[in-house]
Order: C-alpha cells, then sequence, then structure tokens
C-alpha cells in the first residue's frame, strides 16, 4: 500500500554529511511509488566526504530504497548538483537502472514542459568561489572577534557602537534578494527554452512561483525543510512536507488495518510488511486526503 504518484522530485539530501535527514528521506521513499523519480542534486555530499569518510546506516537504506523502486519499476533520473557533480562526467550512462543527465526536459500528463536541472549553473557566487562558502563558517568566528576590538577603538575614538547584528541582518536582506535573483535567472532559462517552467534545488528553499506563465518549482531540501515536489496522475504540481506525507501515511496505514481487522477479511489480514505490497487489492472507502492516491 503506497501513496501513487505520477513523478516524485527530490534534491539536496546531502548524504554522507551529517546533517542529512536520511532515515526521514528513507520513510518518505518507502511510502511513495511513482512511474518516475528525479534527483535533483546534491544527492550525495562528494565535498564532505572528500574531508571526512561519514556513511552510517541510514544513509545506506536512502540508496537501498532507490535500487528497489528501480526493482519495482520506476525509473529514475538523476540530475547531479555541485556536491555531487563528479557525477556529471557519466551523463548519458547508466548505472544499474540510475540515469545520469545534466539536466533533462519532464513532461507533465497535462502537457507541460519543465526544465529539470539542479541550479548551481546559474549561481555565479557558489560556481566562482567554492572555497568562499567553505570558509564561511570559520569567517564568522572572525568577523565576532574583529567587530569587539573594533568597536573598541571606535569607542576610544569617540564614534558610536557599529552594530554587527544589524549588518548581518542586512546580509539576510540580501540572501533574500540572492534567492529572487536566482529564481528569477532560472524562469528566464525556462523561458529562453521555450519550457513552462522549471524544477530545481540547490538553494534549499522550496518554492513555486508563476510568473508570464512560466513557473518556477524547487523542491527544496532534506538537511531542514524535507520537502519534495510531486506531479499527480493528471499532471497537477505540489510542494509536499515529506514529514508530514509519512505521518498521514502511517496513521492510514493503522486505519486501513483496524478496517481488514475489524471486518469479514479479518482472517486474509496478513501482516503487513514493508515487502509485501503486492497483493493487497482491497478496496478502500475513501476518506483522508491521501486514500485515493492509494495504489490497490
Ligand atoms: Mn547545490
Amino acid at each position: 500500500m503506497k501513496l501513487k504518484f505520477r513523478t516524485v522530485f527530490i534534491s539536496d539530501v546531502h548524504l554522507g554529511s551529517n546533517g542529512s535527514q536520511a532515515k526521514e528521506v528513507a520513510k518518505f521513499l518507502k511510502c511513495v511509488s511513482c512511474d518516475r523519480l528525479y534527483l535533483v542534486g546534491d544527492i550525495i555530499d562528494m565535498w564532505r566526504l572528500k574531508q571526512r569518510w561519514y556513511w552510517p546506516a541510514e544513509h545506506n537504506e536512502v540508496v537501498r530504497r532507490v535500487l528497489k523502486m528501480i526493482k519495482k519499476g520506476t525509473e529514475v533520473v538523476f540530475v547531479p548538483g555541485n556536491h555531487d557533480e563528479a557525477a556529471r562526467q557519466y551523463h548519458g550512462l547508466e548505472f544499474g537502472g540510475v540515469k545520469v543527465e545534466p539536466h533533462v526536459v519532464h513532461e507533465s500528463a497535462d502537457g507541460r514542459k519543465y526544465l529539470v536541472i539542479h541550479g548551481d549553473q546559474f549561481d555565479l557566487v557558489v560556481k566562482h568561489s567554492r572555497v568562499l562558502s567553505v570558509l564561511g563558517s570559520v569567517a564568522y568566528e572572525w568577523l565576532l572577534r574583529i567587530n569587539a576590538w573594533y568597536n573598541k577603538c571606535r569607542l576610544l575614538l569617540g564614534y558610536k557602537y557599529w552594530s554587527l547584528s544589524a549588518f548581518l541582518k542586512l546580509k539576510v536582506k540580501h540572501a533574500c534578494t540572492f534567492i529572487s535573483r536566482f529564481e528569477e535567472t532560472l524562469m528566464n532559462e525556462a523561458k529562453r527554452r521555450g519550457m513552462d517552467g522549471v524544477i530545481c534545488g540547490h538553494i534549499h528553499h522550496s518554492e513555486r512561483i508563476e510568473e508570464d506563465g512560466v513557473e518556477y518549482l524547487n523542491c527544496g531540501d532534506w538537511v531542514e525543510s524535507c520537502t519534495a515536489i510531486v506531479e499527480y496522475q493528471d499532471g497537477r504540481m505540489e510542494i509536499v512536507n515529506g514529514l508530514d506525507l509519512v505521518r498521514e501515511w502511517e496513521i492510514e496505514k493503522d486505519l486501513r488495518k483496524q478496517e481488514l481487522e475489524a471486518g469479514e477479511f479479518a482472517g486474509s489480514v496478513a501482516d503487513e510488511n514493508e515487502e509485501d505490497e503486492e497483493g493487497d487489492d482491497m478496496l478502500m472507502p475513501m476518506g483522508g486526503r491521501w486514500r485515493y492516491l492509494l495504489k490497490k
């Protein structure tokens, strides 16, 4: 029993870094089934792995889930990002059922064309100074120290206090303009290519915008927000919260089990092991939000 979608898009899982919510990703993949799964980049954090090897069992579980989906007939397309850019050299190839492409065009059920791309290609700051982003946190500590010293000097000279926090707030504002510029750039690129929209990741900020007939969809990430994009059978796209979806699925599953146990089929209730999705073709009364999606 799974939530059946036409397509599922996830990005920025960052497996191999300790920020990755790998356990939640695995749970999410366990409760969905789809014709096609797009891995929209930064799935494996090779930058981190190069610094320090970190690969707990939960991270393997995600890989296992994906392979299992392939076995069940899901087509998996991997569109590498900047953290797994090493995979980009294998574009056009297929590894155990996973197709690797630098970017692809996805056609929705209702005929709209979406450019599927990680998005770092349009992020000039990251593209040209990878070192800068790595140095970010170190720089911040230095900034605090320098700030204390700087303000001491200012006070001695009779100037008033210069606020670091106000400066950082301004930086956050800049981050917002960065996000909107990123969104704008990607929408322009989609337009330039004659697409109806773009589906990307990279900035860890899930969002849906429609402007001038062009749609922008960002998958978000599985470090903080745990979001994904799903396409329903009729072509509708939606950003979903993966944690909520798993929770609702678990509730449905319990309900279903109770109903079955209470009903005349009580004798035939198989132990609902994750592996035995085949063969349970009970008709369910329509109820919860996800119920109509449940695969029979
Ligand atoms: Mn990225």
